[in-house]
């Protein structure tokens, strides 16, 4: 196969560097909390960059990484954002969210409020592209685009956490205005808004937990 080379890179691991790796990356993540108190403190360009870097690592259908980040650090563009978010927001909470819904909401003690959209340094709008195109402006047809979008968005959920900050995953729904907000054309579909910064120093979380293995899990032996 002449557009293939061999595989480079892949480190072989003992079991016993696997089983610690394994438990070391399970505690990183597992120390991960989704935050709504955010600290307006600055984060280095960088720092996102990289970790968008990571994010566009993720396998994709047909490695057509079919997604675009827009990252937003402007003060007028973040209260534009805000003003429509909470706009949808007090709609959802008001009328269009059932009695079920906001039942279960309950526990993270949300509400239609979102100052963090003004607060946090950066929200990164995550796109999934419903089609491609070529340098003719020809439609490419994208496969698996919500299953390779979210791998990516798992992928930089992991990373910012990994570098060192914060995040809030928000769907404020619908989202359709963050395409005018963004500038983005009518194909590519906002599937999350990432707000990312650091905790605010007394950051308050949800007292919350996770399901234990057996109850994710099932094994075919
Ligand atoms: N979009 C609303 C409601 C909301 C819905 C779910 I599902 C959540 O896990 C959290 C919030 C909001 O952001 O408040």
């Amino acid at each position: 196969m002449d557009n293939h080379s061999p595989l480079r890179g892949f480190i072989y691991r003992t079991d016993e560097e696997m089983c610690a790796r394994a438990e070391a990356f399970c505690a990183a993540m597992q120390n991960r909390r989704t935050v709504r108190d955010f600290s307006p403190s600055p984060i280095p360009r960088a720092v996102i960059e990289a970790c968008l870097r990571a994010a566009g690592s993720a396998p994709s259908g047909a490695n057509q990484q079919p997604w675009h980040f827009c990252v937003v650090s402007d003060p007028e563009i973040k209260s534009k954002i805000r003003i429509a978010a909470e706009a949808e927001e007090r709609e959802f909470y008001a009328q269009r969210a059932t009695e079920e819904w906001l039942s279960a909401l309950a526990p993270l003690g949300t509400d239609a409020n979102k100052p963090f959209l003004e607060t946090a340094p950066y929200l990164i709008v995550c796109f999934g592209l419903r089609y491609g195109q070529d340098e003719r402006g020809q439609r490419i047809k994208h496969y698996y685009v919500p299953e390779s979008v979210n791998i990516a968005i798992g992928f930089l959920i992991a990373a910012l956490h990994s570098a060192g900050l914060a995040t809030l995953t928000h769907t404020p729904s619908p989202m359709k205005f963050l395409n005018e907000i963004c500038n983005r054309p009518e194909h590519e579909h906002p599937y999350v808004l990432l707000v990312v910064g650091k905790p605010a120093p007394h950051a308050f979380v949800p007292n919350i937990t996770k399901k234990k293995l057996d109850d994710i899990s099932s094994w075919i032996e």
